[in-house]
C-alpha cells in the first residue's frame, strides 16, 4: 500500500464513517491536518471528485407534465452513482417565474413549483448522501427575479427600506425619449439592449446586467450581504455540500457607474467584473459562511482572466476554492459569433493554466454546460463515423487534465447539438432578445442568425436527456416535452449505452474509476510535450515515480506519430480504440484515437 494510499485511507476512513453516520445535517469543516499534502497540494475531496451537472428542467420528468423535476432526478441517482461521479451540481431549483429558466429567483428558500416540494428536495439530498455522493446547488445572487418580494418592495417607493437592495438611478433628461429620459449610462445588457430599465412608478431606472426581470442586487448594502449569507446557511444547514456561484465576479459595481469606454464595450464582461469590493465581499462571505462548513465553492467567473484567477482561488486568500475560466470553452466564439480555432491555440490555454496556477490555486476542467453547445459537436466530431470515438477522446481529456472535472448531463451519452430550423424552435431569452435586437432590425439576416445559433445556442445543451428509445426519449410520458427532444434519441440514449460494455457511458465510467485510483491524474504535474502539433495533443502527468502519458488525435484523419523525448511506455492503461502499440517513437493513431500510457 503506497504512501498516498495510506494517506488516503487515513483521510477517507473517518469521512466515510462520518458519511454513514450522519443523515442530513451540516458538515463541520474538517481540520486541515486531515488533508495530506500531495505533490505540494493540500488534498481535498473536491479536488478528487468528478462533478456532474444536472439541468433539472431537462433531466427527468416524473409526473408527466413535460418538465423535468426533483423526483425525476432522485429516480436516476443509481445511474449517476454507477457512472462514478462524486458530486452533483444542481442548476437552480428555486421558486422562479423562469424568465431565464431559474436564474431569476423569486424565493431563495422555496423549491420551484414545477420541480416539486421541499420534501422532494430533502429526499433527493438523502438519496445522494446514501450513495456517498454530495450535492452543490446554484447560488444566483448577483441578481434576483423582479418578482422577488425584495424588488417588489424596492420599486414600490423611493423611501422603501428595500430601495437600496437594488441599484436605482435617475435617468438623463431627454424630452425626445419616450420616458423623457435616457438611461443613466451606456451599460449594455448581456441579453441585448440597455442594462437599465425605466420604472414609471418612481420615475427612475434600475440596473440589470441580464434580463429586465433580473435586477441586480446592491452588494454595497450590508443588509443585502447579510441576506445572502443567511440563505446560504439555510441550505448548508440542510446538509448541502457547497455552491456553484453564478456570475459572482460581477457583484461589486464601479463607483459612480461611469460610461464604458469604446474599448471596454468590446468586452463588457471584463468591464463589469472584479469591481472595487469584489475581493472584500468574497472574503466576508467566506468568513461568515464557508469557513463554518466543509463545503466546496466554484465561481462562474465571467470577465475574470487567468492572471486574475489566483486572487480569487489561492487557498491562502480564503475566498473561493476554484472558478470556471471561460478561455477554453469560448475558444470557438467571438462574442456570440461562431469562429474556428486551432489545436495549438487550445493547448496553449492549458499550458498557461499550468504555469499561472500553482499548488495553492486549484483549477476546473470543463468544455460544456447549460450555457454552451454540446461537447462532442463543439470540440469533437458528431458525425456518425466519429461521434463515439471523439466523445470518448474528450472524456479522456477532461478526466486527465489538471483540475476538478465537470461533466454536463448527456455528454456521457455523446448527445449532440439539435437541428434547429426556425426561431420558434428556441426557448432561450438570450436568443429571443437578440433576434428582436439584431434580426428584426435588419442588422443580421434570419438565415445567418439561425445558422450561427445551430452552432452556438445554449438551447443545444438544454434539450431533454435521452433515456431510451420510447417517445420523447423516455424523458416524459407527456405528449410534448417543454423543449423538443433531439430526434436522434432512438440511436443515442442511456438504455443503449448501459447495455453496451463498449459504450461512451461505460468508457466515462472506466475513465472516472481510473482517475479515482491514480493520484498522478489528480495531483500530478502537467506538461504539454508537443505544443505546436496541429492534430496531436500529448501531455504527461507526473507524481513522483508515477508517470502517465495521455496522447490524443483531435482530428478526423489517421496520424503516424513519433514522440520525442525518449519516453518509454510500460503499459496502456486505457484507450478508446483497441491497440497494443507501446513503441512511442512509432505510433499509428487513428482518427480521434485516445490512449493513456503508464510510463517507465
Ligand atoms: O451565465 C453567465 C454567462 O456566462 C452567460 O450568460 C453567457 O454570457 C451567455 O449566456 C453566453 O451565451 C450565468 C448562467 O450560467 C446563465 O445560465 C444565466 O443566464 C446568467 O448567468 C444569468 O444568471
Ligand atoms: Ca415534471
Amino acid at each position: 500500500m503506497n504512501l498516498y494510499r495510506a494517506a488516503l485511507a487515513l483521510i477517507v476512513a473517518p469521512s466515510l464513517l462520518l458519511a454513514v453516520s450522519y443523515a442530513q445535517t451540516a458538515t463541520p469543516p474538517q481540520p486541515s491536518a486531515h488533508n495530506a499534502i500531495v505533490n505540494g497540494y493540500q488534498s481535498q475531496w473536491w479536488k478528487e471528485a468528478v462533478v456532474y451537472q444536472v439541468y433539472p428542467r431537462s433531466f427527468k420528468d416524473s409526473n408527466g407534465d413535460g418538465i423535468g423535476d426533483l423526483p425525476g432526478i432522485t429516480s436516476k441517482l443509481d445511474y449517476l452513482q454507477k457512472l462514478g461521479v462524486k458530486v452533483i451540481w444542481l442548476s437552480p431549483h428555486f421558486d422562479s417565474p423562469n424568465a431565464d429558466n431559474g436564474y431569476d429567483i423569486r424565493d431563495y428558500r422555496k423549491v420551484m413549483t414545477e420541480f416539486g416540494t421541499m420534501a422532494d428536495f430533502d429526499a433527493l439530498l438523502a438519496g445522494i448522501k446514501q450513495r456517498h455522493m454530495r450535492l452543490i446547488i446554484d447560488l444566483v445572487v448577483n441578481h434576483s427575479s423582479d418578482e422577488h418580494k425584495w424588488f417588489v418592495e424596492s420599486r414600490s417607493s423611493k423611501d422603501s427600506p428595500y430601495r437600496d437592495y437594488y441599484i436605482w438611478r435617475p435617468g438623463k433628461p431627454n424630452p425626445a425619449s419616450p420616458t423623457g429620459f435616457d438611461p443613466p449610462n451606456n451599460y449594455p445588457s448581456f441579453f441585448s439592449g440597455s442594462a437599465w430599465q425605466y420604472d414609471p412608478g418612481t420615475k427612475e431606472y434600475y440596473l440589470h446586467y441580464f434580463a429586465v426581470k433580473q435586477p441586480d442586487l446592491n452588494w454595497d448594502n450590508p443588509k443585502v450581504r447579510a441576506e445572502v449569507f443567511d440563505l446560504m446557511k439555510f441550505w448548508l444547514d440542510k446538509g448541502v455540500d457547497g455552491f456553484r456561484m453564478d456570475v459572482i465576479p460581477l457583484i461589486s459595481k464601479r463607483a459612480g457607474l461611469p460610461d464604458l469606454t469604446p474599448e471596454e464595450l468590446k468586452n463588457v464582461g471584463k468591464a463589469y467584473a472584479n469591481g472595487p469590493h469584489m475581493q472584500e465581499y468574497l472574503q466576508e462571505m467566506n468568513r461568515n459562511v464557508m469557513a463554518k462548513y466543509d463545503v466546496m465553492t466554484v465561481g462562474e467567473a465571467l470577465g475574470i482572466s487567468l492572471q486574475q484567477t489566483p486572487s480569487i482561488v489561492d487557498d491562502r486568500r480564503h475566498e473561493l476554492n476554484m472558478i470556471f475560466n471561460f478561455d477554453a470553452i469560448r475558444i470557438n466564439r467571438e462574442g456570440r459569433q461562431w469562429k474556428s480555432w486551432t489545436l495549438p491555440e487550445f493547448k496553449a490555454i492549458y499550458a498557461e493554466h499550468a504555469s499561472k496556477l500553482d499548488v495553492h490555486s486549484w483549477d476546473t476542467v470543463f468544455l460544456s454546460n447549460h450555457d454552451n453547445p454540446r461537447l462532442v459537436s463543439s470540440f469533437g466530431d458528431d458525425s456518425p463515423a466519429f461521434r463515439v470515438a471523439s466523445a470518448k477522446l474528450l472524456a479522456t481529456m477532461l478526466l486527465s487534465l489538471r483540475g476538478t472535472p465537470f461533466i454536463y448531463q448527456g455528454d456521457e451519452l455523446g448527445m449532440t447539438n439539435y437541428p434547429f430550423k426556425a426561431i420558434g424552435d428556441f426557448d432561450d431569452i438570450e436568443v429571443k432578445n437578440a433576434y428582436k435586437a439584431d434580426v428584426l432590425t435588419g442588422k443580421v439576416s434570419e438565415q445567418a442568425y439561425l445558422a450561427n445559433l445551430r452552432h452556438m445556442s445554449r438551447d443545444n445543451a438544454r434539450t431533454p436527456m435521452q433515456w431510451d428509445g420510447s417517445s420523447n426519449g423516455g424523458f416524459t410520458t407527456a405528449p410534448k416535452a417543454w423543449l423538443a427532444v433531439n430526434p436522434n434519441y432512438k440511436e443515442i440514449n442511456a438504455k443503449e449505452e448501459l447495455a453496451d460494455p463498449d459504450s461512451i457511458y461505460n468508457y466515462y465510467r472506466r475513465m472516472i474509476a481510473l482517475r479515482d485510483h491514480t493520484p498522478a491524474l489528480i495531483y500530478g504535474d502537467y506538461k504539454d510535450i508537443d505544443p505546436q502539433n496541429k492534430a496531436i495533443f500529448p501531455y504527461t502527468r507526473v507524481l513522483g515515480q508515477e508517470k502517465y502519458l495521455v496522447i490524443l488525435n483531435l482530428s478526423s484523419d489517421p496520424v503516424s506519430y513519433s514522440l520525442s523525448g525518449g519516453l518509454k511506455a510500460r503499459a496502456i492503461v486505457i484507450s478508446n480504440l483497441p491497440t497494443a502499440e507501446k513503441d512511442l517513437s512509432n505510433l499509428k493513431l487513428r482518427a480521434w484515437e485516445a490512449r493513456v500510457y503508464k510510463l517507465e
